[in-house]
């Protein structure tokens, strides 16, 4: 998807840049890449030969300054508009040994270049127009993503599946936006227009379609993000016997004795191709132990920044205590869902829960989880809850990977959408809503980078890898 320029900034050097490309340390191939108007001169200063034609690959030995050979290799060179930041782009491809690739680097530098800041190549890619904000977002979720669906998404959001749900949303906002304008502008009219009820359809319309890419966005979030899951109850329920059967590994100390976890401990799973990072916590009691009271601590905090609370009891013994109420009031502050779990149901006559199936409506779900996480009897169950509670769907519905930034963005915009309906159904003045309306717009904007402000795309492209 070919995106329009952006407008000049102050980000966009006219200098040539230059960066390795390829991961630090040993591998066949080391790849330098150099993005600007001086890349054919470096081409010809480093190789001694003519720069290629566009995308024409030569064979060439790579010289120092001084005109030693340092490497040999495969050059490649793109000519500007039709390379991947819109420049010149020349490719050194040599052998992937850390001093080779660093003096064939050198070379380039020596030559004019100046080394990139990380994201470099994809700002420029983005200022020149050849990525809008979220594909450029794209290419680092898909270089960074951590599930076989995380690398699908992102590779939908960078063929511009997302940003073209945002661009729709986006020129139906535009149109309601001119007609509200119009309206304003021959006041005589400004009655019967903004009055036969048109408008108020097209706002609840948009309102519907920006509930449903924030909803898809949301999933995006979590396919790119990750989402953290803690383990809370009181000491001894089996919290850390529960986080080595969920990660099917020993990673958390278990004995008989209550107390055995004191500090937070986390482990790192995947569950229906979402990222899962599970936090193990200290058991929640009324202690006057300096390092159980500051375990508690940790434990509370990190209940505070998690997306789901798994509240665990013990099915022998009877109900919980004080700090579990606690725990349970710190999620509820922070919009944190929770998920009971009964464990230990091996020591009981209780049956363990079947997984259900969320498609069957008549097949109602259970609110308390019961398993036992010596035996394992209950886990399949206690997944499927995990994946409804977190509210995720099947990945085969073509999720597109999106950022907290984005799903930010289309709140706020929902809000203003919200506000300008409620404002229009009380006192229906067209300058209130264009107001409104203007600010959803904006919104969305820079959800893409068609309205984007340099300090944002410092933050973007500042944690991207050197050498994208
Ligand atoms: N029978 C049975 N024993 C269990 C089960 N889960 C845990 N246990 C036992 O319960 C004891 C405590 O387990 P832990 O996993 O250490 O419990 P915890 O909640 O992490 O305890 P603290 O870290 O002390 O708060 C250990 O002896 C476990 O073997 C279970 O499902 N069935
Ligand atoms: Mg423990």
């Amino acid at each position: 998807m070919e995106v329009p320029p952006q407008k000049a900034s102050a980000a966009l050097d006219a200098d040539t840049i230059a960066a390795v490309a390829t991961p630090h340390g040993r591998g066949g191939i080391g790849i330098i890449r150099v993005s600007g108007s001086s890349a054919d001169r470096i081409c010809r200063t480093v190789t001694h030969t003519e720069t290629p034609a566009h995308r024409e690959v030569r064979t060439a030995t790579f010289h120092d300054m001084e005109g030693h050979p340092i490497d040999a290799g495969l050059v490649v060179f793109f000519e500007g508009p039709r390379s991947f930041t819109g420049e010149d782009v020349l490719e050194l491809h040599g052998h992937g040994g850390a001093v080779v690739i660093d003096m064939v680097l050198a070379a380039t530098l020596s030559a004019g270049a100046r080394q990139a800041r990380p994201g470099e190549f994809s700002e420029r890619a983005f200022l020149n127009g050849k990525l809008d904000l979220t594909q450029a977002e794209a290419v680092a979720d898909l270089i960074d993503g951590a599930t076989q669906a995380a690398v699908r998404s992102a590779m939908r959001s960078l063929r511009g599946e997302f940003s073209e749900r945002i661009d729709v949303l986006a020129e139906s906002l535009r149109e309601l936006r001119a007609y509200v304008e119009a309206a304003i502008d021959f006041p005589e009219d400004e009655v019967d227009f903004l009055g036969d009820g048109t408008v108020l359809r097209r706002l609840n319309e948009l309102q519907q379609q920006l509930c449903d890419v924030a909803d898809a966005a949301r999933q995006g979030t979590m396919l790119t993000e990750g989402v953290t899951v803690v383990l809370a109850g009181a000491p001894n329920v089996g919290k850390s016997s529960l986080l080595n059967r969920l990660a099917g590994e020993e990673r958390a100390i278990v004995t008989a004795v209550p107390g055995t976890t004191r500090d937070v401990l986390n482990a790192d799973l995947e569950l229906d191709g979402i990222p899962v990072r599970l936090i193990d916590t200290a058991g929640l009691h009324a202690s006057n132990d300096p390092v159980e009271q500051e375990g508690i601590r940790r434990a509370e905090a990190e209940i505070a920044k998690s997306d789901l609370l798994l509240m665990i009891a013990d099915a022998t013994q009877p109900g919980s205590a004080g700090l579990i109420g606690v725990a349970e009031a710190v999620a509820g502050d922070e919009g944190t869902r929770i998920l009971h779990v009964r464990n230990k149901i091996d020591l009981t006559s209780e049956p363990a829960s079947e997984p259900t199936d969320p498609t069957d409506p008549t097949d109602a779900t259970e609110e308390v989880v019961r398993i036992s996480a010596l035996t394992g009897a209950g886990i399949p169950a206690l997944r499927a809850r995990l994946t409804q509670a977190l509210g995720l769907k099947s990945q085969d519905e073509g999720v597109f990977s999106a950022r907290r930034r984005h799903l930010d963005a289309l709140t706020a915009a929902a809000g203003e959408l919200k506000e300008a309906i409620d404002a229009f159904e009380r006192v229906g003045a067209g300058e209130l809503l264009a107001e409104d309306l203007r600010r959803a717009h904006d919104l969305l904007g820079e959800i893409t980078g068609r309205v984007s402000p340099d300090e944002l795309l410092g933050d973007i492209f500042g944690r991207f890898c050197i050498g994208k």
